[in-house]
Protein backbone atom coordinates (compact mmCIF):
# COMPACT_ATOMS: atom_id res chain seq x y z
CA UNK A 1 0.00 0.00 0.00
CA UNK A 2 1.38 3.34 -0.87
CA UNK A 3 1.82 5.95 1.67
CA UNK A 4 -0.73 8.66 2.23
CA UNK A 5 1.27 12.12 2.59
CA UNK A 6 -0.56 14.66 4.82
CA UNK A 7 -0.12 18.52 5.71
CA UNK A 8 -1.44 19.51 9.49
CA UNK A 9 -2.50 23.06 9.80
CA UNK A 10 -2.27 24.19 13.56
CA UNK A 11 0.51 23.07 15.80
CA UNK A 12 -0.82 24.13 18.86
CA UNK A 13 -1.99 22.49 22.18
CA UNK A 14 -4.35 19.89 20.55
CA UNK A 15 -2.14 19.28 17.70
CA UNK A 16 0.68 17.35 19.65
CA UNK A 17 -1.64 14.25 20.32
CA UNK A 18 -2.58 14.46 16.28
CA UNK A 19 0.97 14.19 15.03
CA UNK A 20 1.82 11.56 17.80
CA UNK A 21 -1.17 9.80 16.59
CA UNK A 22 -0.15 10.30 12.85
CA UNK A 23 3.28 8.29 13.51
CA UNK A 24 1.15 5.57 14.57
CA UNK A 25 -1.47 5.44 11.72
CA UNK A 26 -0.56 2.72 9.43
CA UNK A 27 -0.38 3.74 5.99
CA UNK A 28 -0.06 7.91 6.37
CA UNK A 29 2.41 10.33 7.55
CA UNK A 30 2.59 13.63 7.56
CA UNK A 31 5.15 15.69 5.25
CA UNK A 32 4.67 19.17 6.21
CA UNK A 33 3.23 21.70 8.97
CA UNK A 34 1.96 24.77 9.00
CA UNK A 35 0.88 27.62 11.76
CA UNK A 36 1.08 31.22 11.73
CA UNK A 37 3.22 31.54 15.32
CA UNK A 38 6.54 30.47 14.30
CA UNK A 39 7.31 29.30 17.80
CA UNK A 40 4.71 26.53 17.75
CA UNK A 41 6.16 25.67 14.30
CA UNK A 42 9.41 25.14 15.78
CA UNK A 43 8.87 23.69 18.75
CA UNK A 44 6.74 21.07 16.64
CA UNK A 45 8.78 20.48 13.58
CA UNK A 46 11.64 19.65 16.01
CA UNK A 47 9.56 17.13 18.19
CA UNK A 48 8.41 15.45 15.68
CA UNK A 49 11.36 15.74 12.75
CA UNK A 50 9.03 17.88 10.13
CA UNK A 51 11.25 20.06 7.93
CA UNK A 52 8.52 21.76 5.67
CA UNK A 53 7.45 24.29 7.47
CA UNK A 54 5.08 26.93 6.76
CA UNK A 55 3.46 30.39 8.22
CA UNK A 56 1.23 30.68 5.73
CA UNK A 57 -1.46 27.99 4.36
CA UNK A 58 -2.12 29.44 1.43
CA UNK A 59 1.81 29.60 0.46
CA UNK A 60 1.30 25.49 1.81
CA UNK A 61 -1.50 24.95 -0.67
CA UNK A 62 0.68 26.74 -3.34
CA UNK A 63 3.66 24.34 -2.79
CA UNK A 64 1.54 21.12 -2.70
CA UNK A 65 3.02 17.67 -2.46
CA UNK A 66 0.59 15.84 0.06
CA UNK A 67 -2.73 14.01 -0.28
CA UNK A 68 -4.78 15.69 2.43
CA UNK A 69 -5.20 18.49 5.13
CA UNK A 70 -5.50 18.06 8.77
CA UNK A 71 -6.73 21.33 9.82
CA UNK A 72 -6.27 21.30 13.77
CA UNK A 73 -6.69 25.16 14.81
CA UNK A 74 -9.30 26.86 16.48
CA UNK A 75 -12.90 27.25 15.14
CA UNK A 76 -12.21 30.91 13.64
CA UNK A 77 -9.97 29.76 10.79
CA UNK A 78 -11.99 26.54 9.97
CA UNK A 79 -14.15 27.79 7.29
CA UNK A 80 -11.39 29.99 5.46
CA UNK A 81 -9.54 26.91 5.56
CA UNK A 82 -11.46 24.00 4.70
CA UNK A 83 -12.69 25.89 1.38
CA UNK A 84 -8.94 26.78 0.51
CA UNK A 85 -8.39 22.78 0.26
CA UNK A 86 -11.21 22.54 -1.43
CA UNK A 87 -10.24 25.06 -4.36
CA UNK A 88 -7.18 23.03 -4.02
CA UNK A 89 -8.63 19.64 -4.58
CA UNK A 90 -7.50 18.10 -1.16
CA UNK A 91 -9.31 15.58 0.83
CA UNK A 92 -9.57 17.76 4.09
CA UNK A 93 -9.58 16.41 8.01
CA UNK A 94 -11.04 19.74 10.15
CA UNK A 95 -11.17 19.89 14.25
CA UNK A 96 -14.33 20.55 16.34
CA UNK A 97 -16.37 22.48 16.54
CA UNK A 98 -16.39 22.32 12.85
CA UNK A 99 -17.75 25.68 12.29
CA UNK A 100 -19.09 28.91 14.25
CA UNK A 101 -22.40 28.59 12.68
CA UNK A 102 -25.15 25.90 10.54
CA UNK A 103 -25.01 28.33 7.87
CA UNK A 104 -21.39 28.02 7.61
CA UNK A 105 -21.17 24.51 8.27
CA UNK A 106 -23.19 23.85 5.74
CA UNK A 107 -21.17 26.32 3.18
CA UNK A 108 -18.23 24.32 4.08
CA UNK A 109 -19.92 20.69 3.09
CA UNK A 110 -20.68 22.23 0.07
CA UNK A 111 -17.58 23.68 -0.88
CA UNK A 112 -16.11 20.13 -0.67
CA UNK A 113 -18.84 18.52 -2.02
CA UNK A 114 -18.89 20.88 -5.15
CA UNK A 115 -15.24 20.41 -5.58
CA UNK A 116 -15.34 16.80 -4.72
CA UNK A 117 -13.25 15.89 -2.12
CA UNK A 118 -13.45 14.11 1.13
CA UNK A 119 -14.45 16.05 4.11
CA UNK A 120 -14.10 14.29 7.92
CA UNK A 121 -14.69 16.50 11.38
CA UNK A 122 -12.25 15.40 14.10
CA UNK A 123 -15.40 14.21 15.97
CA UNK A 124 -12.99 11.80 18.12
CA UNK A 125 -15.30 11.01 20.91
CA UNK A 126 -17.23 7.99 19.54
CA UNK A 127 -13.95 6.68 18.81
CA UNK A 128 -12.86 6.01 22.19
CA UNK A 129 -12.89 2.49 23.55
CA UNK A 130 -15.78 2.46 26.47
CA UNK A 131 -18.05 4.31 23.37
CA UNK A 132 -17.66 1.37 21.17
CA UNK A 133 -17.98 -0.89 23.42
CA UNK A 134 -21.66 0.44 24.82
CA UNK A 135 -22.21 0.68 20.94
CA UNK A 136 -21.50 -3.49 20.37
CA UNK A 137 -23.16 -4.09 23.54
CA UNK A 138 -26.31 -2.57 21.83
CA UNK A 139 -25.47 -3.94 18.48
CA UNK A 140 -25.64 -7.13 20.93
CA UNK A 141 -29.05 -7.15 21.23
CA UNK A 142 -29.51 -8.12 24.97
CA UNK A 143 -31.58 -5.27 26.24
CA UNK A 144 -33.75 -5.14 23.10
CA UNK A 145 -35.38 -1.93 21.78
CA UNK A 146 -33.25 1.04 23.61
CA UNK A 147 -36.20 3.77 25.12
CA UNK A 148 -33.98 6.05 27.38
CA UNK A 149 -30.70 7.22 27.65
CA UNK A 150 -28.59 9.41 29.85
CA UNK A 151 -25.29 11.11 28.67
CA UNK A 152 -23.46 12.72 31.09
CA UNK A 153 -19.95 14.47 31.12
CA UNK A 154 -19.59 16.14 34.41
CA UNK A 155 -16.07 17.33 35.92
CA UNK A 156 -14.29 20.26 37.44
CA UNK A 157 -10.98 19.58 35.75
CA UNK A 158 -9.31 22.54 34.93
CA UNK A 159 -9.41 23.02 31.49
CA UNK A 160 -8.62 26.56 30.94
CA UNK A 161 -4.49 26.23 31.81
CA UNK A 162 -4.17 24.22 28.46
CA UNK A 163 -6.63 26.09 26.40
CA UNK A 164 -7.13 29.67 27.54
CA UNK A 165 -9.89 30.49 24.91
CA UNK A 166 -12.25 28.40 26.36
CA UNK A 167 -12.76 30.96 29.17
CA UNK A 168 -13.09 33.88 26.73
CA UNK A 169 -15.86 32.64 24.34
CA UNK A 170 -19.41 33.70 24.60
CA UNK A 171 -20.03 30.01 24.08
CA UNK A 172 -18.20 27.42 26.13
CA UNK A 173 -19.29 24.06 27.53
CA UNK A 174 -22.00 22.93 24.55
CA UNK A 175 -19.88 24.27 21.63
CA UNK A 176 -16.77 23.07 23.54
CA UNK A 177 -17.28 19.98 24.93
CA UNK A 178 -21.56 19.17 24.66
CA UNK A 179 -20.51 19.23 21.26
CA UNK A 180 -19.24 15.42 21.51
CA UNK A 181 -21.94 14.11 24.06
CA UNK A 182 -24.48 15.29 21.73
CA UNK A 183 -22.82 13.01 18.69
CA UNK A 184 -22.35 9.77 20.72
CA UNK A 185 -26.13 10.71 21.64
CA UNK A 186 -26.51 10.56 18.00
CA UNK A 187 -23.86 7.56 17.85
CA UNK A 188 -25.66 5.53 19.90
CA UNK A 189 -29.59 6.35 19.89
CA UNK A 190 -29.93 7.20 16.06
CA UNK A 191 -30.92 10.87 14.97
CA UNK A 192 -32.68 13.64 16.82
CA UNK A 193 -36.20 14.89 15.83
CA UNK A 194 -36.40 17.92 18.37
CA UNK A 195 -34.55 19.57 21.07
CA UNK A 196 -35.09 21.18 24.65
CA UNK A 197 -32.22 23.15 26.42
CA UNK A 198 -31.55 24.92 29.97
CA UNK A 199 -27.79 26.46 30.23
CA UNK A 200 -26.34 28.24 32.88
CA UNK A 201 -22.40 29.87 33.91
CA UNK A 202 -21.18 28.86 37.79
CA UNK A 203 -17.53 30.08 37.35
CA UNK A 204 -17.86 33.69 37.72
CA UNK A 205 -14.55 33.55 35.83
CA UNK A 206 -15.47 32.58 32.55
CA UNK A 207 -17.39 34.16 29.91
CA UNK A 208 -19.70 31.04 28.69
CA UNK A 209 -22.30 28.50 30.19
CA UNK A 210 -20.69 25.75 32.15
CA UNK A 211 -23.52 23.75 32.55
CA UNK A 212 -25.88 22.53 29.65
CA UNK A 213 -28.99 20.64 30.54
CA UNK A 214 -30.62 18.81 27.18
CA UNK A 215 -33.32 16.44 26.76
CA UNK A 216 -33.48 15.17 23.34
CA UNK A 217 -36.45 13.44 21.31
CA UNK A 218 -34.58 11.14 18.70
CA UNK A 219 -36.31 9.87 15.50
CA UNK A 220 -36.60 6.33 17.09
CA UNK A 221 -39.14 7.18 19.39
CA UNK A 222 -35.93 7.21 22.59
CA UNK A 223 -36.08 9.53 24.55
CA UNK A 224 -32.62 10.85 26.07
CA UNK A 225 -30.67 13.60 28.27
CA UNK A 226 -27.47 15.03 27.53
CA UNK A 227 -25.88 16.63 30.81
CA UNK A 228 -22.82 18.55 30.82
CA UNK A 229 -21.15 20.41 33.23
CA UNK A 230 -17.42 21.75 34.36
CA UNK A 231 -18.42 22.99 38.07
CA UNK A 232 -19.57 19.98 39.52
CA UNK A 233 -16.54 18.64 42.00
CA UNK A 234 -16.38 14.78 42.77
CA UNK A 235 -14.99 12.77 45.10
CA UNK A 236 -13.09 11.45 42.01
CA UNK A 237 -12.59 13.37 38.95
CA UNK A 238 -14.02 11.85 36.12
CA UNK A 239 -12.12 13.64 33.53
CA UNK A 240 -12.80 12.84 30.57
CA UNK A 241 -15.08 9.93 31.29
CA UNK A 242 -18.72 10.21 29.52
CA UNK A 243 -20.86 8.31 31.42
CA UNK A 244 -23.72 6.81 29.99
CA UNK A 245 -26.98 4.80 31.05
CA UNK A 246 -29.64 2.67 28.65
CA UNK A 247 -32.97 1.45 29.26
CA UNK A 248 -34.01 -0.94 26.75
CA UNK A 249 -37.25 -3.23 26.70
CA UNK A 250 -35.45 -5.85 27.96
CA UNK A 251 -32.62 -4.86 29.69
CA UNK A 252 -30.09 -2.12 30.66
CA UNK A 253 -26.22 -1.30 29.90
CA UNK A 254 -24.39 1.03 32.24
CA UNK A 255 -21.17 2.76 31.27
CA UNK A 256 -19.76 4.15 34.96
CA UNK A 257 -16.63 5.91 36.12
CA UNK A 258 -13.56 3.56 35.83
CA UNK A 259 -14.63 2.50 32.45
CA UNK A 260 -16.95 -0.50 34.19
CA UNK A 261 -19.36 -1.66 31.66
CA UNK A 262 -22.51 -3.60 33.05
CA UNK A 263 -25.00 -5.25 30.58
CA UNK A 264 -27.77 -6.62 32.15
CA UNK A 265 -31.32 -8.97 31.01
CA UNK A 266 -33.12 -11.77 32.38
CA UNK A 267 -30.35 -13.51 32.81
CA UNK A 268 -28.32 -11.32 35.06
CA UNK A 269 -25.40 -8.86 34.64
CA UNK A 270 -22.19 -9.32 32.78
CA UNK A 271 -19.52 -6.55 33.76
CA UNK A 272 -16.66 -5.63 31.31
CA UNK A 273 -13.83 -3.81 31.95
CA UNK A 274 -13.68 -0.98 28.81
CA UNK A 275 -10.55 0.99 29.45
CA UNK A 276 -8.65 2.75 26.48
CA UNK A 277 -4.91 1.48 26.18
CA UNK A 278 -2.40 3.98 27.71
CA UNK A 279 -0.61 4.22 24.15
CA UNK A 280 3.15 4.90 24.63
CA UNK A 281 3.31 8.81 23.94
CA UNK A 282 -0.62 8.91 26.34
CA UNK A 283 -0.80 10.70 29.39
CA UNK A 284 -3.54 9.88 32.27
CA UNK A 285 -6.41 11.13 32.26
CA UNK A 286 -6.02 12.09 28.95
CA UNK A 287 -5.41 8.73 27.42
CA UNK A 288 -8.84 7.67 26.82
CA UNK A 289 -8.73 11.14 24.39
CA UNK A 290 -5.42 10.34 22.86
CA UNK A 291 -6.44 6.85 21.96
CA UNK A 292 -9.34 8.20 20.06
CA UNK A 293 -7.34 10.39 18.05
CA UNK A 294 -5.54 7.81 16.78
CA UNK A 295 -8.63 5.44 16.08
CA UNK A 296 -9.87 8.26 13.93
CA UNK A 297 -6.87 9.19 12.27
CA UNK A 298 -6.88 5.29 11.01
CA UNK A 299 -10.07 5.42 10.24
CA UNK A 300 -9.81 8.13 7.75
CA UNK A 301 -6.72 6.72 6.19
CA UNK A 302 -8.61 3.35 5.81
CA UNK A 303 -11.67 4.77 3.87
CA UNK A 304 -9.42 7.67 2.16
CA UNK A 305 -7.70 4.39 0.52
CA UNK A 306 -10.72 2.89 -0.20
CA UNK A 307 -12.53 5.94 -1.51
CA UNK A 308 -15.24 5.60 1.34
CA UNK A 309 -17.05 8.42 3.51
CA UNK A 310 -15.92 8.66 6.92
CA UNK A 311 -18.11 7.96 9.25
CA UNK A 312 -18.26 11.54 10.92
CA UNK A 313 -18.04 12.83 7.32
CA UNK A 314 -18.69 16.57 6.91
CA UNK A 315 -22.35 15.91 5.92
CA UNK A 316 -22.59 13.50 9.54
CA UNK A 317 -21.66 16.29 11.49
CA UNK A 318 -23.95 18.43 10.47
CA UNK A 319 -26.37 16.99 12.34
CA UNK A 320 -24.52 16.88 15.17
CA UNK A 321 -23.31 20.90 14.53
CA UNK A 322 -27.20 21.14 14.24
CA UNK A 323 -28.14 20.02 17.92
CA UNK A 324 -25.64 22.35 19.27
CA UNK A 325 -27.00 25.31 17.36
CA UNK A 326 -30.45 24.24 18.64
CA UNK A 327 -28.95 24.08 22.56
CA UNK A 328 -28.07 27.72 22.33
CA UNK A 329 -31.52 28.50 20.69
CA UNK A 330 -33.55 26.62 23.35
CA UNK A 331 -31.79 27.80 26.01
CA UNK A 332 -31.94 31.20 24.96
CA UNK A 333 -35.72 30.84 23.76
CA UNK A 334 -37.14 28.25 26.61
CA UNK A 335 -38.84 26.71 23.48
CA UNK A 336 -38.07 23.22 21.92
CA UNK A 337 -36.11 23.05 18.37
CA UNK A 338 -37.65 21.34 15.67
CA UNK A 339 -34.20 19.84 14.63
CA UNK A 340 -35.66 18.44 10.79
CA UNK A 341 -36.62 22.12 10.14
CA UNK A 342 -32.55 23.08 10.56
CA UNK A 343 -31.52 20.98 8.12
P1 LIG B 1 -4.43 26.24 20.19
O1 LIG B 1 -4.81 27.68 20.22
O2 LIG B 1 -3.51 25.73 21.24
O3 LIG B 1 -3.76 25.89 18.78
C1 LIG B 1 -4.23 26.39 17.56
C2 LIG B 1 -3.02 26.71 16.70
O4 LIG B 1 -3.48 27.06 15.41
C3 LIG B 1 -2.20 27.89 17.22
O5 LIG B 1 -0.84 27.50 17.33
C4 LIG B 1 -2.41 28.99 16.17
O6 LIG B 1 -1.29 29.81 15.99
C5 LIG B 1 -2.72 28.16 14.93
N1 LIG B 1 -3.52 28.84 13.92
C6 LIG B 1 -4.72 29.47 14.10
N2 LIG B 1 -5.18 29.95 12.92
C7 LIG B 1 -4.25 29.62 11.98
C8 LIG B 1 -4.17 29.83 10.58
N3 LIG B 1 -5.13 30.47 9.90
N4 LIG B 1 -3.09 29.35 9.92
C9 LIG B 1 -2.11 28.69 10.60
N5 LIG B 1 -2.13 28.47 11.93
C10 LIG B 1 -3.20 28.93 12.62
O7 LIG B 1 -5.78 25.43 20.15
P2 LIG B 1 -6.00 23.90 20.59
O8 LIG B 1 -6.34 23.86 22.03
O9 LIG B 1 -4.90 23.07 20.07
O10 LIG B 1 -7.37 23.58 19.82
C11 LIG B 1 -7.40 23.44 18.43
C12 LIG B 1 -8.73 22.81 18.05
O11 LIG B 1 -8.76 21.49 18.59
C13 LIG B 1 -9.96 23.54 18.62
O12 LIG B 1 -10.95 23.62 17.63
C14 LIG B 1 -10.40 22.66 19.80
O13 LIG B 1 -11.80 22.68 20.03
C15 LIG B 1 -9.98 21.30 19.29
N6 LIG B 1 -9.78 20.30 20.34
C16 LIG B 1 -10.27 19.07 20.09
C17 LIG B 1 -10.15 18.07 21.02
C18 LIG B 1 -10.72 16.72 20.70
O14 LIG B 1 -10.73 15.82 21.53
N7 LIG B 1 -11.22 16.53 19.49
C19 LIG B 1 -9.51 18.32 22.25
C20 LIG B 1 -8.99 19.60 22.46
C21 LIG B 1 -9.12 20.58 21.49
O1 LIG C 1 -11.68 21.02 23.86
C1 LIG C 1 -12.26 19.92 24.51
C2 LIG C 1 -12.40 18.68 23.77
O2 LIG C 1 -12.69 18.61 22.60
O3 LIG C 1 -12.22 17.61 24.60
C3 LIG C 1 -11.95 18.03 25.92
C4 LIG C 1 -11.51 19.47 25.77
O4 LIG C 1 -10.11 19.48 25.58
C5 LIG C 1 -11.83 20.37 26.95
O5 LIG C 1 -13.21 20.46 27.14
Amino acid sequence: MTELKGALIGCGFFAVNQMHAWNDVKGARIAAICDRDPERLKIVGEQFGITRRYCDASQLFADGGFDFVDIATTVQSHHPLVEMAARHKVPVICQKPFATTLADAKAMVKACRDAGVPLMVHENFRWQTPIQAVRRALDAGVIGEPFWGRFSFRSAYDVFSGQPYLAAGERFIIEDLGIHTLDIARFILGDVAALTARTRRVNPNIRGEDVATILLDHQSGATSVVDVSYATRLATEPFPETLIELDGSHGTIRLSQGYRLEVTDAQGTKVTDVSPRLLSWASRPWHNIQESVFAIQQHWTDRLAAGEAPSTSGADNLKTFALVEAAYDSAATGKTIDIGAML
